[in-house]
């Protein structure tokens, strides 16, 4: 478990505009995560078929707001924390320093255009849990691929969609956004977002932020130094190209 640590900047009262936000976007691979990424900062789209292997820190001004995005390569959604190259597992711990001195929220994006059954349920649980079950009470779903709904609302596609996404929505106090990175609109999509980031920020007293917990990254570290049997030969070389995977154009 992780720790909330206050941001220095006076204790927030209520529901006032957050000056710094800053997200980390975690989830399966192909749930949407890069391009919810590009759709918060009003970016354009990214080649298709380009994987995200590394964390990706994009940061700029939205309604006001300094906000900085973390994007993480993701996991496999029908796979388990140990079935997760070592590598991955590190990356997706490392989205944590990437925004120092911490993220505020972390969305944790779904497709609404799949089924999400136990499988993908425990798949997301072992994953969040990486970084600290304290995650839960920042974390806010993101439904992606909101064109697919169509004129169905999110109550009503979660009503019908199972236990195993309801579980999900539950362990994040019912905190859900549907998003459309598709037909991007005027940005309103994104607005109600950040609406939603600051109530849950709001929620957790003021300004917080969860910083990366020193055991979580040593556990890591440990395993990968044990090598792995389990981890499918997925190393990396220590040291160089810490800058790569990340986005300075500002
Ligand atoms: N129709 C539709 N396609 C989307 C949406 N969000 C993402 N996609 C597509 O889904 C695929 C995977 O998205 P991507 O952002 O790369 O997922 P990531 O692996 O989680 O980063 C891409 O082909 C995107 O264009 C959405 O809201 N609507
Ligand atoms: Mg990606």
């Amino acid at each position: 478990p992780g720790m909330w640590s206050p941001d220095g900047s006076g204790s927030g009262s209520g529901l006032r505009p957050m000056t710094d936000i800053r997200i980390v976007l975690v989830g399966a691979k192909g749930s949407g995560k890069s391009s919810t990424f590009n759709t918060i900062l009003g970016r354009a789209d990214m080649p298709p078929f380009s994987r995200t292997s590394r964390c990706r820190v994009g940061d700029g001004v939205v309604f006001g707001r300094h906000v900085t995005v973390v994007d993480t390569p993701g996991w496999w959604r029908n796979y388990f924390c140990h079935e997760t190259p070592v590598l991955d597992r590190r990356e997706l711990v490392l989205a944590l320093s990437r925004c120092p001195p911490g993220p505020h929220v972390f969305l944790l994006v779904v497709r609404v255009d799949r089924s999400f059954g136990e499988t993908n349920r425990r798949a997301a649980q072992e994953h969040v849990e990486l970084l600290g079950e304290g995650v839960w009470a920042r974390a806010l779903v993101v439904f992606s691929f909101g064109d697919w709904l169509g004129a169905a609302t999110a109550e009503r596609y979660l009503e019908t969609e199972g236990t195993a996404l309801r579980w999900l929505v539950d362990r994040c106090s019912n905190r859900y956004h549907v998003i459309n990175n598709r037909t991007r609109g005027d940005g309103f999509q994104v607005r109600e977002l950040i609406g939603k980031i600051e109530e849950t920020v709001a929620g957790g007293n003021g300004n917080w932020h969860y910083e990366v917990e020193r055991r979580v990254t040593e556990t890591l570290e440990r395993r990968k130094r044990r090598g792995g049997e389990a981890e499918g030969g997925e190393e990396e070389e220590e040291g160089g190209a810490e800058e790569e995977g990340s986005d300075s154009d500002g």
